[in-house]
């Protein structure tokens, strides 16, 4: 579903480089990597920037990086590049920390103890891709190709996600639809018939009024995103920050709503109760494009504020006045659709109301709403078809979840490697992702893994996930390694490129040249006719009009800027099937849901206990970093923040370590008490990613409390798949 919507876009509204780039100066002050002799080692005297894009994240900025005298020093944002325009957020200001990382994996190893018990045998490359083929075609003649499940995150999967499919599994996910953002392009795919996307479409700089429901930007550290809500602030923008704990957005805020977790729809009918009351909505628009408002009207009437009040715990007067705030200024008023959205296991829903709330507003298309996304059309290589599976894939059997189509579901693919069923999955290749941390229930996890003949990891430090392959492959990091191009959907089209800035200093490759080799090995040349990954970029530049040597030098290509508003009087057209905004849903309906959003009371935590709530921090992307000494010398534990006035009942001071214990019996690692005012009485709050378990990552074992430990509990969104993990609650171990 939400691939076809983007090729839609891509259709509709991509623009081409053109003239504009051919005579575009490519910048002076930027010196191409070729001039760097990283291949010969020969340090090259003076300062040299090279243009790259961030890994710390999936956002992707555009990034300079400097050498001195032939070594990393720094890594700078690259003016050229929209994303970041010349500023990087502090992970990626200490990024380059990942190549000094003392704990990074050096060789390939194969395991020699039992699962799990990390005890390794270092090999060579040969040696461990060998073994990999040698079992990846059992697999393949015994149980058929789909027995392999690929697990990957961000572009550096691209090549082994092509690999796989040569192969000829169908069964390849990622942890950022089910366990991120799935919900949210569900919720918003329902009622305006296209997604949200990344980077998100959201025309924040321009945006008069800002709702921002859980959606923690300024610790959630999206460089575009922050940049842009700075700039709405500077502008004088309203911020409505909606929030169990005062979070750093909540300090922009002229309204902080310290919300009872679980309850946003609550305040989302509310708030749509009031608006259209109050007939304060857009009438123009909705009179236009909206489809079933008249049932809408109808139900939303039951959702007074003085009803959400007793839900939301937020004051009746205030509920009405944000509303009207938000009237005030449409349609530049933005509800941030928000990323991580998968909470409760109503996800979807709550992601809709947020879609009609912004409905009402009438900003599709609109500056300071959501923008229409462009970009530039770059055509993939052209490689032959893949083989078609016969059996499909196996996370979604007979669509149980009907709308998460398009996309694949992680834990269904654990889900059928536990059961065999819709058949057996006799093969896992993860790549740049942790799943002990990104998968609620790492229990169920392990025990997938336990029934598997093959487990590779690919990482480039030992990571919990590392310690349960059987093959492990150390990568170059970003600053290594070329990695496949980025144009995405944004504000203007455009291309960047990830390039070599440095050798690795081990015997660690990149994942171009890990694929490209095992296909080799399984009997799949055809599909890699390229020499290098040189040569596959240049292939695809050039048949856009560009080419590799002019990328390397620039790292960012820019097309002309095009339309991204609709005119006021244009005509909008609307993918969903009766061509307008859904406020009623027949798709819905026809599945057995709720037509229009309804509210559902959360679980109330046993006395005792507080709801475990977990976001970002600043400084750290979930746990890849912890080792990276740049950014654990600025927080190298997290804290558990406990509300003050309950904190001192109980005899806890600030900075005590306390352990957290769940409902189901499991204790945490030791973490220091965060107490505050700034967190509501009923639920505890913590930074995910730290309190990994990894005895071979010795850098982090140990450090803070891991929320995924904690995350046993998880409740399916029912209409896609996603995990709702904010359904898990925590009480103080006092045996610690
Ligand atoms: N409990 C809990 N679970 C969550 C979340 C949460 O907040 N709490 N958040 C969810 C969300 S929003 C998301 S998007 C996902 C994120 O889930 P993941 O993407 O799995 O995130 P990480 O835990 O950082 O795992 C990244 C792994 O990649 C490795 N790595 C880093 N750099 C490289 C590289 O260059 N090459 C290779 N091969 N490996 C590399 C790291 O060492 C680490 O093992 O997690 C989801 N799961
Ligand atoms: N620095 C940094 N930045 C990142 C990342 C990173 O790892 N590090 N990861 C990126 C990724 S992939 C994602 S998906 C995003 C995630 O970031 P966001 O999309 O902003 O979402 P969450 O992490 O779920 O947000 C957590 C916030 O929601 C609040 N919250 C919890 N329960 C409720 C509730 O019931 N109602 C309301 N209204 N609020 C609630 C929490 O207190 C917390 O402030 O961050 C991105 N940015
Ligand atoms: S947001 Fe920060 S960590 Fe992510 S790509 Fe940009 S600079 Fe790197
Ligand atoms: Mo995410």
């Amino acid at each position: 579903m939400n691939s076809l919507s983007r090729r839609r876009f891509l259709k509709i509204t991509g623009a081409t480089f053109g003239a504009a780039v051919a005579v575009s100066s490519l910048s002076e002050v930027v010196k191409g990597a070729e001039k760097v002799e990283v291949k010969t080692g020969k340090k090259v005297k003076g300062i040299q920037k090279i243009p790259t894009y961030c890994d710390i994240c999936f956002w992707k900025c555009g990034a300079i990086a400097y050498l001195k005298d032939g070594e990393l020093w720094k890594i700078e944002g690259n003016p050229d590049d929209p994303l970041s325009e010349g500023r990087l957020c502090p992970r990626g200001t200490g990024g380059i920390g990942a190549h000094f990382d003392d704990s990074r994996l050096k060789a390939p190893l194969i395991r020699k103890g039992p699962r799990g018990s990390e005890e390794f045998v270092q090999v060579t490359w040969d040696e461990a891709l060998n073994y990999i083929a040698e079992k990846m075609k059992k697999i393949k003649s015994d149980f058929g190709p789909e027995a392999m499940v690929l697990f990957s995150h961000g572009v550096g999967g691209n090549f082994l996600k092509h690999l796989m499919h040569a192969y000829g599994t169908p069964n390849d996910t990622a942890p950022s639809f089910a366990q991120c953002r799935g919900p949210r392009e569900v919720g918003f795919e329902l009622t305006f018939g296209d997604v949200i996307g990344s980077p998100e479409r959201t025309d924040l700089r321009n945006s008069k009024c800002i709702v921002l429901i859980g959606s923690h930007l300024g610790e959630n550290m999206h460089n575009t995103q922050v940049q842009e809500f700075s700039e709405a602030i500077e502008k004088g923008a309203t911020i409505i920050t909606v929030d169990p704990r005062f979070s750093v957005a909540a300090g922009k805020a002229k309204y902080y709503l310290p919300i009872k977790p679980g309850t946003d729809m609550a305040l989302l009918l509310a708030w749509m109760n009031v608006l259209v009351t109050e007939e304060l909505y857009n009438k123009k628009f909705i009179e236009k494009y909206a489809y079933g408002f008249e049932q809408f009207q109808y139900e939303i009437a039951q959702y007074t504020p003085e009803w959400a009040y007793i839900e939301t715990t937020i004051d009746p007067e205030v509920i009405r006045e944000t509303a009207r705030e938000m009237a005030r200024y449409m349609p530049a008023t933005l509800i941030h659709p928000g990323r991580h959205t998968s909470w409760y296991g109503d996800d979807a829903q709550r992601s809709r109301a947020i879609a009609l709330l912004n409905a009402l507003m009438g900003n599709w298309g609109k500056k300071g709403g959501f923008y229409n996304p462009t970009s530039v059309n770059i055509p993939k290589y052209p490689y032959p078809a893949y083989p078609k599976s016969e059996k499909g894939a196996a996370d979604n059997p007979n669509h149980k979840y009907p709308f998460a189509e398009g996309e694949k579901l992680s834990t269904g693919l654990r889900e059928a490697t536990l059961t065999e069923k819709p058949y057996p999955i006799k093969g896992w290749f993860v790549y740049g992702t942790n799943l002990t941390q990104a998968l609620p229930n790492t229990q169920e996890t392990i025990n997938a893994i336990q029934k598997l003949d093959l487990m590779v990891v690919c990482d480039v430090v030992p990571s919990e996930i590392a310690g349960y392959a059987d093959v492990v492959l150390p990568e170059s990091v970003y600053v290594e390694r070329y990695d496949d191009l980025n144009n995405p959907l944004f504000r203007e089209g455009f291309v960047s490129l990830r390039q070599p800035v440095v050798d690795s200093p081990n015997d660690q490759k990149p994942n171009w040249w890990i694929a490209k080799k095992l296909a080799d090995k399984l009997g799949l040349q055809e599909y890699f006719p390229w020499k290098d990954v040189e040569e596959y970029l240049d292939t695809r530049l050039r048949s856009a009009g560009l080419s590799l040597p002019q990328l390397k030098e620039k790292g960012v290509i820019r097309a002309p800027k095009g339309k991204i508003y609709f005119d006021e009087d244009e005509e909008i057209e609307f993918y969903t099937s009766t061509g307008k905004v859904e406020f009623y849903s027949h798709k819905l309906k026809d599945a057995g849901f709720d037509p229009i959003p309804k509210y559902t009371k959360p679980e109330e935590p046993p006395a005792g206990y507080f709801r475990l709530l977990f976001g970002r921090s600043p400084v750290h992307t979930f746990s890849k970093t912890q080792s990276n000494r740049f950014l654990s010398g600025l927080m190298d534990e997290n804290e558990v923040w406990l509300n003050y006035d309950i904190a001192k009942r109980m005899g806890i001071k600030n900075g005590d370590y306390i352990k957290l214990k769940n409902q189901d019996g499991i204790v945490s690692n030791k973490v220091k008490v965060k107490a505050t005012e700034r967190i509501r009485t009923d639920c505890v709050y913590m930074v995910h990613g730290f309190g990994q378990r990894s005895k071979m990552y010795r850098q982090t074992f140990n450090k803070g409390a891991s929320d995924s430990q904690l995350i046993t509990k998880y409740k399916m969104d029912p209409l896609m798949g996603g995990t709702g993990m904010n359904v898990n609650f925590v009480t103080i171990d006092w045996e610690a």
